[in-house]
């Protein structure tokens, strides 16, 4: 991919007759140090989220109860991730374009972040991110 990418993880489960606990670890499970964990709930149904790109960030997100669409876009190709496994995450990576949609009722999105939030870190305009994408695949 000529910016970043975005690709599947899954997260170990141990199931009892008490139910199942899944759990991650930063450097093991996840590529990076766990700096910011966020979620996202009471969205409604017709809601988008994202939108944006980081230029460093590196997120991995998981649906913890109910669905959504996550859709990232490398600056050339797109492609579409229906979230619904709490198990299962998508890392995406620096310079990927993000948008979410298709909430359930009562989803619950959460977030592994590798840094603390920091708003210099969104490219929140198409064409700028068009344009990092394009620098990165130049350098
Ligand atoms: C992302 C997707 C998946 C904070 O103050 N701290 C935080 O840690 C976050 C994540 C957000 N905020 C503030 C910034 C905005 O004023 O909360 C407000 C809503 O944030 P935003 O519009 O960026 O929310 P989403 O759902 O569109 O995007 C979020 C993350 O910001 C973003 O990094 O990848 O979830």
């Amino acid at each position: 991919m000529p910016g970043g990418s975005a690709r599947l993880i899954d997260l170990p489960v141990v199931s009892d007759p008490r139910g199942d606990l899944t759990f991650v670890e930063g450097r093991n499970h996840v590529p990076f140090d766990i700096a910011r964990v966020y979620y996202l709930y009471n969205v409604p149904v017709d809601a988008e989220r994202g939108g944006h790109a980081h230029k460093v960030l590196q997120q991995v997100v998981f649906a913890l109860s109910g669905s959504f669409r996550l859709t990232i876009d490398d600056g050339l190709e797109k492609s579409e991730f229906w979230l619904r496994n709490p198990r299962q995450g998508v890392l995406i990576d620096r310079l990927i374009w993000r948008e979410m949609d298709a909430f359930s009722q009562g989803a619950v999105c959460m977030v592994l972040a590798s840094h603390p939030y920091d708003e210099a870190d969104y490219i929140r305009d198409y064409e700028v991110f068009r344009a990092a994408v394009q620098d990165t695949t130049n350098s």
